[in-house]
């Protein structure tokens, strides 16, 4: 019905390099919409707390190996098991209830990450996006920009798989491709309070657009 189209909430996605800023900045902007009166969630993906999301996080600790495409569509399975399900006793937590009922949803990392990462390991692109398809397209991909050689420089990496320079270099060069016209670039070398700044202005702006009712749509467009 037209109240509740009307009052839905909105998919922010942001995206980037490790060390890009992503969870600074998700969390920074989960407290200015909160306080602001919205009602909003932050999410992140992978999601560690499922059973699927407990197989990626002992992937990528190097815990246990996985083939690549397999890996890949246990990422794309994590977002599954987030997006709707109307036999689920716990349908109310899930992605498009969330979103229908006037939440909005901060989500760090999304399907691009899939792709981006899988391709990166020279599996084929248009393979990587198949499983994503009919998740639902985010209203808004924000971008953290920052070069690989600036994001290693932050505190260093960790010891999780994919985090490495030579490997992110490549990872930077997928997103390059997938990026549309669509997505809004953010550089993210400027301080955290200058991109926050910025980024408040980008979502602002696409809740409103959200708020006067644009459908929800789903991947690819
Ligand atoms: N992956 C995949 O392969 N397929 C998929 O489908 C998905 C993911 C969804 C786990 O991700 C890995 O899974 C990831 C992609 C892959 N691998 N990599 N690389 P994760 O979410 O667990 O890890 P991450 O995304 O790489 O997050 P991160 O390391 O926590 O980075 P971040 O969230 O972008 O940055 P941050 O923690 O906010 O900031 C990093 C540091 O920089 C910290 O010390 C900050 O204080 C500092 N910082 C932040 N902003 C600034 C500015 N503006 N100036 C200076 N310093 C700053």
């Amino acid at each position: 019905n037209k109240e509740s189209i009307s009052s839905r909430g909105a998919l922010i996605v942001l995206e980037g390099l490790d060390r890009c800023g992503k969870t600074s900045q998700s969390g920074r902007l989960y407290k200015y919409l909160d306080e602001q009166g919205h009602s909003v969630e932050s999410w992140r993906f992978p999601d560690r707390n499922t059973g699927v999301g407990q197989m990626i996080s002992s992937y990528l600790a190097n815990k246990s190996q996985l083939d690549d495409h397999a890996i890949h569509l246990l990422f794309s399975a994590n977002r599954w098991e987030k997006r709707s399900d109307s036999i689920s006793e716990n349908m109310q937590s899930l992605m498009e209830e969330k979103l229908k009922s006037g939440t909005t949803l901060i989500v760090d990392r999304y399907s691009y990450s899939g792709v981006a990462f899988s391709s990166s390991k020279g599996l084929d692109i248009e393979w990587c996006k198949a499983p994503e398809i009919g998740l639902l397209a985010p209203d808004l991909v924000v971008y953290l920009d920052i070069s690989p050689e600036k994001a290693a420089e932050r505190g260093g990496y960790g010891d999780e798989r994919y985090e490495q320079l030579e490997f992110q270099k490549k990872v930077a060069g997928s997103y390059l491709s997938l990026r549309d016209s669509s997505w809004k670039v953010i550089d993210a070398t400027l301080s955290i309070e200058d991109v926050e700044k910025k980024l408040r202005e980008v979502v602002l702006d696409c809740m409103m657009t959200c708020h006067k009712g644009k459908p929800l749509s789903q991947l690819w467009p």
